[in-house]
């Protein structure tokens, strides 16, 4: 029997209507307004969803397989080592319900391991990784009905009507959850909970506070990956937004932040140098930076009250012998 795969589009959303021009055309209104409105502010900054253009993903899954960059190998292994335990907690029968069309390898354990899953339903704004991840699993998972929702999962306020039937397991790994502020994950944490509902669990990827002298090799490869993935923006902003920056004259930039418990990453300029964008000028002093993401780094204790504070209660939270990374069930 083949896989079940049909997008679903949340009624009233104008990527329900239109074609893929029009939305197109409206991903673009959105880059050049972030990086407008980002550029106006001190420090400089860019959201760092705009990181994953075609050219972003694929500099991404070069870093996942990178010997420093350690979230990816530790989570897969923590999810290989416990997906018999983490099922007979969860139990048999749950709709499962991705935040982020995630790597489908990890999701692929996951699903093995549950068993008879009624349905799966990845949620992302990026139709064409959705797409992709979709189809790669529904190929590994027979009989699978998978109904991909294009959304913003940090705000998404309904579940397509297969996923209403059934209890729910919500899944967000790769430590995504790290790139949102504090205060954005409460609140997608929030979300979350109204979302799946009561009665749900949620099995969470969450990187581990650590030495900094694991964490920034993590940010700053040898090969210099992170720095051309750091960079692709501008080569993005270049490419979309008729910039002219000259990627010689910055440079990719990573920190530890003690105080908010955070990596930091930048684009450096490494003079002082004017740059036009969609027609206006921006004027950079040497050695100021753009800030590009923030990857938020919890203790379990720390993740927990946060959890907490949204309404999910701890079921059990698995970290690795080394503590790189952990995985927390959590119940509502
Ligand atoms: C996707 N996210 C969890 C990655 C992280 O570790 O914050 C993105 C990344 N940035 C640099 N390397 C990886």
């Amino acid at each position: 029997m083949e896989s079940d795969i049909s997008l679903h589009l949340p009624s009233g959303s104008p990527a329900s209507s239109g074609s893929l021009d029009a939305k197109e055309a409206r991903d673009l209104d959105d880059f050049a307004a972030a990086v407008l409105a980002g550029f106006a502010r001190r420090p400089r900054s860019i959201p760092c969803r705009f990181f994953y253009d075609a050219r972003g993903s694929e500099l991404f899954e070069e870093i996942t397989k990178l010997d420093e960059y350690y979230p990816t190998r530790a989570e897969t292994m923590l999810l290989e080592a416990h997906r018999a335990e983490i099922a007979a907690l969860v139990g048999p029968g749950r709709i499962v319900v991705e935040f982020g069309s995630g790597s489908s390898r990890k999701t692929s354990l996951l699903l093995g391991a549950l068993g008879k899953v009624p349905a799966y339903v990845p949620i992302d704004i990026a139709a064409e990784s959705l797409k992709e991840a979709a189809e790669w699993l529904s190929g590994q998972h027979e009989g699978l009905t998978i109904r991909p929702l294009i959304a913003d999962f940090t705000t998404t306020r309904a579940l397509p009507p297969v996923a209403r039937r059934k209890r729910r397991l919500g899944f967000f790994s790769g430590s995504t959850i790290g790139n949102l502020t504090h205060a954005e994950a409460a609140s997608f944490l929030a979300n979350a909970a109204r979302l799946l509902g009561k009665g749900s669990a949620f099995l969470v990827g969450v990187d581990l506070k650590k030495p900094v002298s694991i964490l920034l090799p993590a940010y700053n490869d040898g090969k210099g990956v992170t720095a051309s993935f750091n960079l692709n923006l501008l080569v993005r902003i270049n490419r979309e937004l008729g910039g002219n920056f000259e990627l010689s004259r910055f440079a990719h930039d990573a920190v530890y932040n003690e105080t908010f418990g955070r990596v930091e990453m930048y684009l450096k300029s490494l003079a002082a140098q004017t740059v036009r964008v969609q027609g206006r000028a921006f004027a950079f002093a040497a050695g100021e930076r753009i800030h590009t993401e923030s990857s938020h780094k919890y203790t379990v204790a720390e993740f927990q009250t946060l959890a907490g504070a949204a309404g999910w209660l701890p079921v059990k939270a698995w970290t690795d012998p080394e503590r790189l990374f952990s995985l927390h069930l959590l119940r509502l």
